[in-house]
């Protein structure tokens, strides 16, 4: 009996290793995203799998039922070098009195959650089956440095003076240019001017983020994670297209192009092949409602970036990344986030405008043959939506769990970009900032859609 015991879990073993027993997610977003809260939520409702009467929140992910799916506890990390996502620590400031929002981090975090579903499969049916779920959460702020992977210190320089142009009628780099310009490109050296133009840089890079400007690199420079005051980060982009011409081996020009190259090598290179090439689908969660209060340029800032960034999970068989890696990313889901924002009556403009924003990046990802969908997500619900009526009043409404907080309603969302409908917005729409959701008895965060994600992400692996 024992042998047979053995034998069988040797079996079953081993046609569980030619299925599918892991899937490596990613989750991002430019910082203050939502993905902090997405991974939370996701991690919360999964350990809330298999309760009793848990189905009725997962109406839109029918394996859920169907597969009798448990929880099967928080899995040892396979990298131990990469820091675990605090899921506790967050847990405890959401259940605070009064409840907080969780602090902002950055830098790369994991966990890895086991779930356990009965097989469908005839040879195993009733077995129990198992498969990881392993969540990455990396600042999108990173992902736009993947298109140094392609550049030289040239090109990196040629294109930070062309967002420095374009991004001036907006956040003037004159501070920067003019520090840039008085140093000595030539000669050797002085490492107290070069840190002011760093500095100079950084802060521009810092203003065009809080415009909510996206496409800024490099990236570390805004979300330096271990790196902070590290030297691999002391360099900035030449401003003179001619300074590298007559530069001596030991000039500025060539130690910063020494330094270029160890960034781009060492840290977006590592970035690369130790999480993003074994990504196996990706969340990229977009917050529309601040691009909308951004205005104009922060709205095609946005697309432009999302161009960039897509074009890195495209990996058809041109594309530049395919010959150095073998990424792997099957299905990409964009959500737009906080979504709790708004009223139910407009999702559906919601939804239209995500669509717009992400239609470059859509089309590379389809053209890879990788899958695309569009949802609404709230991960952290913090209202709920309510239809009033009352005589000529007929309005869907939020309300919070607060009862000092009026109910309100919030305003429309274009569901294209237009000038008037954008002014509009700007002008009217009521955005506030929302207290977390108490939560009840069950310690179950309240969400939006997470079924749907579940169902897209879990679904045809079960
Ligand atoms: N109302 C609401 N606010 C959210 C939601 N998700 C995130 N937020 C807000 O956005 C902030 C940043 O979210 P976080 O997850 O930390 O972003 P990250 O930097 O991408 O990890 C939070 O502190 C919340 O204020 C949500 O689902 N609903
Ligand atoms: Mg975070």
């Amino acid at each position: 009996m024992l042998l047979f015991d053995k034998v069988g879990a040797t079996i079953s073993e081993g046609i569980s290793l030619v299925r599918d027993r892991e899937i490596r997610l990613g989750v991002t977003g430019l910082s203050r995203g939502g993905k902090t809260a997405l991974i939370t939520s996701l991690v919360n409702n999964i350990s809330a799998f298999g309760l009793k009467g848990y189905e009725d929140r997962m109406p839109r992910f029918p394996e859920y039922a169907a597969r009798g799916i448990s929880y099967g506890g928080i899995a040892k990390s396979r990298d131990f070098s990469v820091t675990s996502f605090p899921y506790g620590s967050i847990m405890k400031t959401l259940e605070q009195d009064p409840p907080q929002w969780p602090e902002s981090t950055d830098g790369i975090s994991e966990i890895r959650l086991e779930i356990r579903y009965r097989n469908s499969r005839w040879y195993l049916m009733g077995d129990e089956d198992r498969i990881f779920l392993d969540i990455w959460d990396y600042p999108g702020e990173w992902l736009m440095d993947l298109m140094l992977l392609d550049m030289e210190y040239e090109d990196f320089s040629e294109k930070c003076r062309e967002r420095l142009r374009v991004l001036d009628g907006v956040v003037s780099g004159k501070e920067f240019a003019d520090r840039a310009a008085k140093l000595d490109w030539q000669g050797a050296v002085n490492d107290d001017d070069l840190h002011e133009a760093v500095t100079a840089y950084t802060s521009w890079l810092r203003k065009c983020k809080d415009q909510g400007f996206a496409l800024l690199i490099p990236g570390r420079f805004l979300l330096p994670g271990e790196l902070k005051g590290a030297p691999a980060l002391e360099f900035i982009p030449c401003p003179d297209p001619e300074a590298g011409k007559n530069a001596g081996i030991s000039s500025l020009y060539a130690v910063l192009r020494e330094r270029y190259n160890y960034y781009r090598d060492r840290i977006v290179r590592g970035f690369y092949r130790e999480c993003f090439s074994r990504l196996d689908r990706q969340i990229v969660l977009v917050d529309c409602l601040k691009a909308l209060k951004g205005g104009r340029e922060t709205f095609y800032d946005i697309n432009d970036a999302f161009d960039t960034l897509l074009s890195h999970f495209s990996y058809g068989s041109s594309g530049f990344l395919s010959r150095l890696f073998s990424p792997r990313i099957d299905r990409v889901l964009f959500a737009a986030s906080k979504a709790d924002h708004i009223t139910n009556d407009q999702h559906q403009n919601l939804l239209s405008l995500l669509r717009s924003m992400v239609l470059g990046a859509m089309q590379n990802v389809r053209s890879a043959g990788s899958q695309a969908e569009f949802v609404t997500l709230s991960a952290i619900r913090a209202t709920e939506c309510r239809h009033y009526k009352k005589g000529d009043l007929d309005t869907d409404i939020l309300v919070t769990g607060y009862p000092d907080d009026k109910p309100y309603f919030p305003g429309s969302i274009p569901s294209k970009w237009s000038r008037e409908d954008m002014e509009f917005f700007q002008k009217n729409f009521d955005f506030r900032s929302l207290r977390p959701p108490k939560l009840g008895a069950d310690r179950i965060i309240p969400s939006m859609n997470l079924d749907v994600v579940l169902h897209y992400i879990l679904g045809d692996k079960l």
